[in-house]
């Protein structure tokens, strides 16, 4: 169970850095009216495509009916065979998109970064954090043990717009932050370290507000991250990504109609290379989902398998010591955190970070999920 303690501060400001932070804050105001107001601001001429619906051009794809189906397993998002082949023969393919052998080269870094947030690449998943008014900054994390933490540059985005997600889109092996806009606009802020290097608009606009970005990885294995979507009615679609360019769509298999259920997260549960979804039910209980690019094959609880208390939230995943196992960040609703260090499925340890408590709920944990 996540466990909680001690003394608060607000993330940017650990005992540790406080007088780095105050340079970098000046450096950082210095920066931030360029880019304050808009984290697209300067890609605003960028054409817009005009699809606003992130599963493609499926729109008339036949439903599935009860795609949950009560049974020994209800608390479970297993949804049993409600796409069986030949099911939705309108749905567009995009063949075969874990192509035997392509990813036998994959780096171990390659392969396993897509879903961190490491914006000191020293392979240790960090903390990203956002203040309701914009405000932005990093936790490095070693482990469970806060190290340092930074403003980033600039210090302060838009709070109309959303962070919605990390991962490297522009292969430099530096974590990239995804944004949305309240009213569908995608941009993506390509990073150094810390440093916005370049903000780059995503297209096409996603104006239908029933699509949710719950996540990023790499579903086809192409070191390219892409990005998960989830409809309020449980379609789940990957946009596939070349670099910041959606180069084809494709809906999960199958899509899941229990809303008790929420995606917290993805990240490799199995030690297979490939993305997979943490799901967290509303009464605690704890499930992945073994994917094979965007299908499912397989389910599995966690072990533990439920957290009874419903205050504890999934925040975040990513690999926070290193080992290559996707671990679990939680937060409670009071503010305290707990970081839990997995293998595979199993937890292996339950620990609250050095600085267990940020008490300001005004900032909340953005990172990768
Ligand atoms: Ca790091
Ligand atoms: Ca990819
Ligand atoms: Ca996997
Ligand atoms: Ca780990």
């Amino acid at each position: 169970m996540p466990s909680a303690f001690r003394y608060s501060v607000i993330p940017a400001l650990s005992k540790v850095t406080l007088v780095t932070l105050l340079a970098c804050a000046t450096l950082a105001q210095a920066f931030s009216p360029v880019f304050a107001q808009n984290p697209g601001a300067d890609d605003s001429s960028q054409p817009r495509v005009g699809d606003d619906n992130p599963k493609g051009d499926d729109d008339n794809q036949p439903r599935v009916g009860d795609d949950n189906p009560k049974g020994d397993d209800d608390n479970q998002p297993r949804v049993g065979d409600d796409n069986p082949k030949g099911d939705d023969d309108n749905q567009p393919r995009v063949g075969d998109d874990n192509p035997k052998g392509d990813d036998d080269n994959c780096l171990t870094d390659d392969c396993d970064r897509q879903n961190r947030s490491d914006f000191n690449d020293d392979s240790k998943s960090d903390i990203l954090w956002r203040k309701d008014d914009g405000t932005l900054s990093v936790w490095f994390m070693n482990g469970t043990t806060l190290t340092s933490s930074s403003y980033l540059n600039p210090q302060k985005a838009d709070p109309k717009w959303q962070v919605v997600g990390t991962g490297d889109f522009n292969s430099d092996r530096q974590t990239d932050i995804l944004w949305q806009h309240k009213d569908g606009d995608l941009v993506t802020w390509l990073m150094n370290g810390t440093t916005l290097t370049r903000s780059i608009s995503l297209s096409p606009k996603v104006t239908d507000k029933k699509w949710q970005v719950v996540g990023t990885g790499d579903f086809n294995s192409d070191r390219q991250t892409d990005i998960l979507w989830q409809h309020q009615d449980g379609y789940l679609s990957v946009w596939y990504m070349n670099g910041t360019t959606l180069s084809n769509s494709k809906m999960l298999n199958p899509k899941l109609d229990d809303k008790k259920w929420r995606v917290a997260g993805t990240g490799d549960f199995n030690s297979d290379r490939k993305p997979d979804i943490l799901w967290q039910h509303q009464d605690g209980y704890l499930s992945v989902w073994f994917m094979d690019g965007t299908n499912l094959i397989s389910s599995s609880w966690l072990n533990p398998k439920q957290v009874a208390d419903k205050k504890w939230q999934v925040v975040g995943t990513g690999d926070f010591n290193s080992d290559r196992q996707t671990d679990i960040l939680w937060r409670k609703d009071d503010g305290y955190l707990s970081i839990w260090l997995m293998n595979g499925t199993n937890l292996v340890s339950s620990t609250s970070p050095s600085i267990d408590h940020v008490s300001d709920t005004t900032w909340k944990v953005v990172s990768s999920r």
